[in-house]
């Protein structure tokens, strides 16, 4: 059966917050969860993922979880460790736990950041290329679809590990013109990595059909994913304000982009 009632961690975050507003369209009953109080959700649970406890009651009775409670972005070492390691680990054996069989998790397209990025006729970057983390961040996030995996291969949790762009309202940058998700592809992609069936542990990029993609959609649409949207429309304006991509800045290299050379840092 599809699944119906779903955990969203990191409620209260921008993709969180997006999704909330998306996915009920979708018949999902959502049970929020996030660190940060929600205002005007009486019944939003306020937890850390620290808190074994709160999760494995949070997760009770739930047919999936949307997990993207987490640093997202870079930090030091030890807060990314308890957050997005230890965090992400909790959240597993809570679901081990309570019988919870399917896992949307949050990866991220920084856990093979410093994949060069295709120029010219190179092919796309496809998902089973090595992992090559950007940050600290990045590794956590490569950690993630490990420990899927080994929550698959040995306690059969399915999971979709969603190696998401960029997604925001619109992109902001050249560099999102090809990493870009738009919220209702971000919504289509995550309703089927929950319904899809049989997808065992399966690694897909999480990003609209775009002009200038740099990676692999194909195992995105096999989970029934059909993304509508493009960022090309915003190319002109910002291809304009900031120029075509530049080969010989390492900005530019890699799919991780800044992230590579000067990553944005978590500010809490
Ligand atoms: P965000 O930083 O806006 O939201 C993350 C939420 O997680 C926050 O509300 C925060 O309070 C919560 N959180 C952090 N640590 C926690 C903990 N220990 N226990 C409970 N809650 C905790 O990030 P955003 O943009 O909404 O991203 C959501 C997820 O998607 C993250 O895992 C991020 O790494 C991943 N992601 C997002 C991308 C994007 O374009 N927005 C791109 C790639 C990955
Ligand atoms: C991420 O993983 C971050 O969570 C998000 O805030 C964006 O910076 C995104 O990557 C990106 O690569 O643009």
């Amino acid at each position: 059966p599809a699944p119906r009632t779903v955990l969203l961690t990191g409620a209260a975050g921008g993709l969180g917050t997006l999704m909330r507003g998306l996915l009920p369209a979708y018949g999902y009953t959502l049970r929020l969860l996030d660190m940060r109080p929600l205002p005007g959700e009486p019944d939003a649970v306020t937890a850390d993922l620290a808190d074994r406890d709160a999760l494995r009651e949070a997760v009770r009775g739930v047919d999936a979880v949307l997990h993207l409670a987490g640093i997202s972005l870079e930090s030091t070492f030890d807060k990314i460790l308890k957050a997005n390691i230890e965090g992400t680990y909790n959240l597993y054996e809570a679901a081990r736990e309570e019988g919870v069989r399917r896992i949307v998790a949050a990866s991220s397209n920084h856990a093979v950041g410093f994949t060069p990025r295709p120029q010219g006729e190179q092919p796309l970057v496809p998902v089973d290329t090595p992992r090559r983390p950007d940050t600290f961040y990045g590794l956590s996030k490569s950690f993630g679809e490990d420990l899927a995996q080994l929550y698959w291969d040995k306690h059969g949790i399915e999971t979709v590990s969603v190696r998401i762009g960029s997604c925001f309202l619109e992109p902001a940058n050249v560099r999102m013109l090809s990493v870009w998700m738009s919220p209702g592809d971000g919504a289509r992609l995550f309703h089927a990595a929950l319904t899809a069936e049989d997808v065992r542990h399966t690694v897909v990029y999480g990003s609209s059909a775009n002009t200038r993609l740099w990676w692999d959609l194909s195992s995105a649409r096999a989970l029934g994913y059909e993304p509508r949207d493009d960022s090309e429309q915003y190319a002109e304006k910002l291809v304009a304000e900031q120029g075509e991509l530049d080969p010989a800045n390492p900005d530019h290299a890699h799919l991780g982009g800044h992230f590579c050379t000067n990553p944005p840092v978590w500010p809490y």
